[in-house]
């Protein structure tokens, strides 16, 4: 089969790209010179590691064309980061992928209906810190904000920004409502991950004009069980970056996070916990807890020792989800 293709052998040869699409059989890989529809190579599929797919949206891989000017994947470059979940059923063992190289996972919520929860905020925060994958928060429904919503509102607003998370406020309900986040995603691969309600289609389709389509597809055949075909893909934004849609990414959760490494993925704790009494201290009931006087002294916020107290239960329970 080699001899078919004499450039395998030579990567200079090869053509670069990003996965943009991925129906399972066919890839479409967008590279300076275009986009292309590739297969992957059997042997590469077969040589991966302990993952249901062995290249995902957001990958960049080296292919080489085909006389027909389809292409044949022969090599995934090196991931930043990947965002994953358990494959369902009998492979469940293994690691499914959803998508490679990801910018910035913005934590979508709204300031009303629903109203914002910190737990949830939290919790993917934790999975982003836990997969290198930095975070951002989109407070969406900003025309939605009135007294009762602004004080606590703002209190979070300042809370996740003073701890290095970006902060973006939108409306798709007003002129002019998505420009910040717009400003956000002029480069990159960018996922939106929330619970249902908050507006993660209406932002899509107010970012990205003709997104309907696609985005409906994707709803119709997860809610109401149609035999829509979905695929991921990376959809482009005008004159931007890249947003990762799948339908995977509403389920992915957090697993195996050994208790006592959670803090690790609590920014604030980090620089504190190797003032605690014992090295292995949890934060929990063990005494002279560095992280516990802080908490108490006003220095460390309350609200985020409650979410690590809650995630902690489940971690030792195993059950450490992202939730819906
Ligand atoms: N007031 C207001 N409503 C919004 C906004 N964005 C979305 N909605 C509404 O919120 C509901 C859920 O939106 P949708 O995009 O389906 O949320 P998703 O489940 O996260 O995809 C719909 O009724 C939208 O019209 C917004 O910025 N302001
Ligand atoms: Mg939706
Ligand atoms: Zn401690």
């Amino acid at each position: 089969m080699l001899s078919q293709y004499p450039f395998d052998l030579n990567p200079t040869h090869s053509l670069e790209g990003i996965i943009l699409r991925s129906t399972g059989s066919w890839y479409e890989v967008l590279s300076d010179s275009g986009t292309y529809s590739c297969t992957i190579r059997g042997k590469f599929r077969l040589a991966d590691e302990a993952a249901t797919n062995p290249v995902v949206i957001g990958d960049r891989v080296l292919f080489d064309l085909n006389e027909d000017k389809t292409g044949i994947i022969v090599e995934r470059l090196e991931r930043h980061n990947k965002l994953s979940r358990r494959a369902a059923g009998r492979r469940q063992s293994k690691e499914h992928v959803i998508v490679a190289n990801v910018d910035k996972a913005w934590i979508v919520q709204s300031i009303r209906n629903p109203r914002i929860n910190p737990g949830f905020i939290d919790r993917v925060i934790v999975m982003a810190e836990y997969l290198h994958v930095p975070a951002g928060i989109i407070f969406n429904k900003a025309d939605l904000m009135d007294e009762a919503a602004e004080e606590v509102v703002m209190f979070f607003a300042e809370l996740y920004e003073s701890l290095g998370y970006p902060v973006v406020f939108t409306s798709t309900k007003v002129d002019g409502g998505t420009t910040d986040l717009l400003a956000q995603l002029e480069k990159g691969i960018h996922v939106f991950i929330g619970p249902s309600g908050v507006g993660k289609s209406s932002l899509l389709n107010a970012i990205v004009p003709d997104s309907d389509l696609k985005t409906g597809a994707i709803s119709e055949s997860t809610q109401k069980g149609k035999h829509t075909t979905t695929y991921a893909e990376l959809i482009r934004i005008p004159n931007g970056g890249f947003i990762g849609d799948t339908p995977g990414l509403r389920e992915f959760g957090l697993y195996s996070i050994p208790p006592e490494e959670l803090s690790h993925y609590f920014v604030e704790f980090r620089d504190h916990m190797h003032d605690c009494r014992f090295p292995n201290c949890t934060h929990d009931h063990e005494p002279h807890c560095k992280i516990k006087e802080l908490v108490e002294a006003d220095e460390l916020a309350v609200e985020r020792y409650e979410s690590y107290i809650n995630m902690l239960a489940a971690a030792r329970l195993g059950k450490l989800d992202v939730g819906r």
